[in-house]
């Protein structure tokens, strides 16, 4: 089963968007292999956004994500990681249509609330860098409620 790493930024969790977030994928029925509530170093922030380090954006971009504790997330699920990013929305909540969460809880790219993997091979890196200690062991009684 693929698996993806989700994350409430701090606007996320000041705007007390931490359940309406978490109950969108959980009531999809992904299953739920991590959950932690924790603040962010500096250089775990960019670490995480390396790829981002040569863009105008990159220094405002880590002083957010550190500016206040996060809620890290892994899930996992049949094409979690490409599903995910449908139900988050586009980068820009400007282009993300209602319904999606970007769409509905926020207004600008420097806000956004979530950030979710955007391939299964980023996924299992941010999964190792965010859940270093691994998963939890999580397999509903009623999967086959939910596949096939
Ligand atoms: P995503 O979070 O949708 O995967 P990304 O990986 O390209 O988008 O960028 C990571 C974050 O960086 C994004 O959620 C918000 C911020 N960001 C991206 N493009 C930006 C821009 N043009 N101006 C300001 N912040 C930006
Ligand atoms: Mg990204």
């Amino acid at each position: 089963m693929e698996r993806t790493y989700i994350m409430i930024k701090p606007d996320g969790v000041q705007r007390n968007l931490i359940a309406p977030i978490l109950e969108r994928f959980l009531a999809k029925g992904y299953i739920l292999r991590g959950l932690k509530f924790l603040t962010v170093s500096k250089s775990l922030a960019e670490t995480h956004y390396a790829d981002l380090s040569s863009k105008p954006f990159f220094g405002a971009l880590v002083e957010y994500i550190t500016s206040g504790p996060v809620v890290a997330i892994a899930l996992e699920g049949k094409d979690v990681v490409a599903q995910g990013r449908k139900i988050i929305g586009a980068t820009n909540p400007a282009a993300s249509a209602p319904g999606t969460i970007r769409g509905d809880f926020c207004i600008e790219v420097g806000r956004n609330v979530i950030h979710g993997s955007d391939s299964v091979e980023s996924a299992e890196r941010e999964l190792g860098l965010w859940f270093p200690e691994g998963l939890v062991d999580n397999t509903p009684v009623l999967l086959s409620q939910i596949y096939e």
